[in-house]
């Protein structure tokens, strides 16, 4: 308990989930199928050529589901809504089947006494909208501006925080030139045209929603620490390009309304641009509430003969199933130069790890790992607060294992076991780890309080 000595008295505990990671029923009540849908179908795209097409069956299964969270303890619950499932086509009039689906979440939740934390966009974008080009296309900005409001208009009277994007640099990079995610596109210029469309959709949704009087309003981003291999200047070089690419390209604009000049010149050498029009960056800087942290891992580069592609280079740390290593120390690192570098509040909307569980007869899960992974994480964000960074709340990634992306259902991230054959769910050590931490911290906080 000690190493948490410093948390404020009001730090929010949750868990978090994402559409098309849980939901299932890809095809029901008028949803139409996203990117992911198109990109699993992609033979080789996904292990196993598995989908999301049930995943954990949550569609169904949500009042149950909700109610195992509250079993939990939470303050709150950060989950994404599925665009095509409330605007098929990502375009037109709202669905109204698939919007009902979150309000019975939101209002399950709230009778449940967890706090709904949602997220616009966790990747599932509407194939017709990449089939008109996708993010690299600027029009996509204005269609996720419109689908906030649509969604705004159906859940704003009762959810008052609200995430843009998750994880933008995957949705562009991943996504746009490395090609392992959805839509598997393999061009680094239309990723820079992504970045800069999503930041831009990010802007002109938070203008939308500030103006309808949201005062909770952030976006979440994946963020890590880039230490160079050596004191030689070409891996000093690597490390400030993967930072530039992974961290200062969407904190830069968001929160001092400019893109890093060196970024821009590595973005040109390589024959590509930002396409940005004059007042974007106006609209991408449109002020936050908070900024959503997900951190897993760090790494260390060195730099190759192509400077577009230095390499990782291996420490020797332990690493999860995903293959990351397990570095908690950069991560106090990592939010105490976010502190510095931009000065915003901060929530750490995901923190977690796979590993290869294995469950007893009755389902049980006896992670030892996982546990310690999360007891030195949420270690490491207790020393980043006492020295002075603002973090307000810890996420665990993930309520409960599910489809993750290209790696189908081979890696478990979840605090809960979902036995796929039978949707069983189990509460595994970590869960009830969790469970009793925040249990503690409350019971510290009432007896400091009544003795005060
Ligand atoms: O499962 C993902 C999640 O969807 C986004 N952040 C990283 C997680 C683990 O890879």
């Amino acid at each position: 308990m000690s190493e948490l000595a410093g948390l404020p008295a009001d730090f929010y505990w949750g868990v978090a989930t994402s559409a098309y990671q849980i939901e299932g029923a890809h095809d029901e009540d008028g949803r139409t199928p996203s990117i992911w849908d198109t990109y699993c179908r992609r033979p080789g795209a996904v292990v196993n050529g598995e989908n999301g097409d049930v995943a954990c069956d949550h569609y169904y299964r949500m009042p149950a589901d909700v109610a195992m969270i509250a079993s939990l303890g939470v303050d709150r619950y950060r989950f994404s809504v599925s665009w095509p499932r409330v605007q098929p086509g990502g375009r037109g009039p709202v669905n109204p089947a698939g919007m009902d689906f979150y309000s019975r979440l939101v209002d399950t939740l709230l009778e449940a006494g967890v706090a709904p934390w949602l997220t616009l966009y966790h990747w599932d974008l509407p194939q017709e909208l990449e089939d008109a080009g996708g993010w690299p296309e600027r029009d996509t900005a204005h269609r996720f501006a419109e689908y906030a409001e649509l969604v705004h208009d159906a859940l704003g009277d009762r959810v008052s925080t609200w995430t843009t994007l998750n994880e933008p640099w995957c949705s562009a990079m991943l996504g746009y030139d490395v090609g392992r995610h959805a839509p598997g596109r393999t061009d680094f210029a239309d990723a820079m045209r992504a970045v800069h469309h999503l930041l831009l959709g990010h802007g002109l949704a938070a203008r939308s929603l500030r103006s309808r009087g949201v005062t909770d309003l952030g976006i979440t981003l994946n963020l890590g620490v880039s230490t160079p291999a050596s004191a030689d200047p070409r891996d000093v070089d690597a490390a400030r390009r993967a930072d530039g690419l992974g961290t200062r390209i969407y904190l830069d604009p968001l929160v001092h309304g400019r893109y890093p000049e060196d970024v821009l010149a590595d973005i040109a050498a390589r024959g590509a641009a930002l396409p940005v029009h004059e007042g974007d960056l106006e609209v991408i800087s449109t002020p936050l509430d908070v900024v959503g942290v997900n951190y897993y891992s760090s790494h260390v580069v060195k730099a190759t003969d192509d400077p577009a592609a230095p390499e990782v280079v291996p420490t020797g740390r332990p690493v999860t199933h995903m293959g990351w290593e397990i570095v908690p120390e950069r991560f106090t690192e990592l939010l105490l130069r976010l502190h510095r570098d931009y000065g915003v509040p901060m929530a750490i909307t995901e923190n977690g790890a796979a590993f290869e569980d294995s469950a007893d007869p009755s389902g049980f899960v006896d992670d030892a790992d996982r546990v310690e992974y999360f007891r030195t994480h949420v270690a490491a964000v207790a020393e980043a607060v006492r020295g002075g960074a603002d973090v307000r709340g810890y996420f665990a990634w993930s309520l409960m294992d599910n489809f993750e992306w290209a790696y189908g259902y081979e890696k478990r991230f979840g605090i809960v076991r979902v036995d796929y054959e039978t949707q069983e769910r189990t509460l595994k050590q970590s869960a009830l780890w969790f469970r009793d931490l925040i249990a503690e911290l409350r019971a510290v906080q009432i007896t400091s309080e009544s003795t005060s």
